[in-house]
């Protein structure tokens, strides 16, 4: 039987809860579909930091490298600084195994009430494509006179013409994929950021000639999170920066009715590396441990999974039981204003899967 090697690190806070529930939907799920998903739990994080100095083992990308899939819940403590747990985890996979682009989709499911009055189910529909190995989050810089008065901090964003181009390219290829609205929104900030931004926006105006069939518009980033506000319907799939591309896609998140939907993937699309799939949240420090972190985000996370893997139909029935949940379902958490569990909430999914398969089962006879 197919069996596929995924490495979970579901990592700190709310990462664990909701990882194990996505995995508990994975394995409940594969084999009726004939093949197996394995899962090797690698328990780095902020625990292992704390007893060992560092995020991950020095040996951590080795172990990971020949996985099929890298499945991450959260990183973030509040015992440690935030650009220790990022740095000595989510940033070295993301860059050394070149997963250059951040694929961070969202849609307002019918029975999700976004935030925007009168926003009618289906009519946000967009995909944040984040840059993810370079700009601002290149870890270039330093700090000299540390702790002394005058202490100087440089930061250095670096956007080389080969990443830039490739994130673009991807951009636009994933617009003529979902053939939607096939249009490609580019946001820098290079009216301000007048080096990195404006090779960006000389690429991005190179690439489209290629694409003469997809729309095209280029917004500076505060036009582009007011835009997401004012007019969501209006975008398709958008192309930024690491940190505009960060930013951008909690908007998206928040108005399509929480950040608890929003799933990620971190692909690497030649192949040569494993790609890593997460939910767009955080750790939640504040609702860590109490069991009520909704599981959608990380269940999602785990579908854009297997339709990389080329499991399609499994992952059309996933989508599928998740809209029939948020649409109909009894069981949901607190940030779509019920009081669920998450394994409640994940139970009611499973439930559902099961009603998909069928139907799906009976429509295909
Ligand atoms: N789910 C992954 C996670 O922990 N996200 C929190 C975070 O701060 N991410 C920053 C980033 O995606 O660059």
């Amino acid at each position: 039987m197919k069996t596929y090697n995924i490495a979970a690190i579901p990592g700190d806070g709310i990462g664990v809860e909701v990882i194990d529930e996505g995995i508990r939907v994975l394995e409940s799920t594969a084999l009726m579909y004939g093949f197996r998903m394995q899962f090797e739990h690698y328990p780095w994080g902020t625990e292992y930091y704390l007893k060992h100095g560092s995020m991950m083992p020095e040996t951590a990308l080795g172990e990971l490298k020949d996985a099929d899939a890298i499945y991450l819940g959260a990183v973030g403590d509040p015992r440690v600084p935030d650009n220790v747990t990022l740095g000595g985890l989510l940033l070295p996979i993301r860059q050394t195994f070149q997963q250059f682009a951040n694929v961070r989709p969202a849609f307002l499911f019918a029975g999700v009430t976004s935030p925007l009055s009168g926003k009618q189910p289906g009519t946000i529909d967009c995909v944040v494509v984040r840059e993810n190995t370079e700009g601002e989050y290149s870890q270039v810089g330093g700090r000299v006179h540390k702790a002394l008065e005058g202490e100087v901090a440089v930061q250095t964003a670096v956007f080389t013409s080969r990443g830039t181009e490739r994130i673009i390219r991807f951009a636009f290829d994933l617009a003529t994929r979902r053939g939607k609205k096939r249009k490609v929104t580019s946001i820098t900030k290079s009216n301000a950021l007048g080096f990195g931004m404006a090779l960006w926006d000389e690429i991005f105006e190179q690439v489209a000639k290629e694409y003469p069939e997809i729309q095209t518009e280029s917004l500076l980033v505060d036009a582009a999170c007011m835009d997401l506000i004012r007019r969501p319907e209006d975008f398709d799939v958008l192309v930024a920066s690491n940190l505009f591309g960060d930013i951008t896609s909690e908007i998206t998140a928040a108005v399509t009715g929480s950040l608890g939907l929003a799933p990620s993937a971190n692909i690497n699309p030649a192949q040569d590396y494993p790609s890593m799939f997460e939910p767009v949240h955080g750790s939640a420090p504040d609702i860590a441990g109490k069991g009520i972190a909704n599981p959608v985000a990380a269940i999602l996370a785990g579908q854009m999974m297997l339709e990389f893997l080329g499991e399609t139909e499994l992952a059309d029935c996933i989508y599928q039981a998740i809209a029939k949940y948020l649409k109909e379902g009894v069981k949901k958490t607190a940030d779509l204003g019920g009081n669920a569990t998450t394994q409640e909430a994940t139970d009611e999914i499973i439930g559902l899967l099961g009603l998909v398969r069928d139907k799906l089962d009976t429509t295909t006879v």
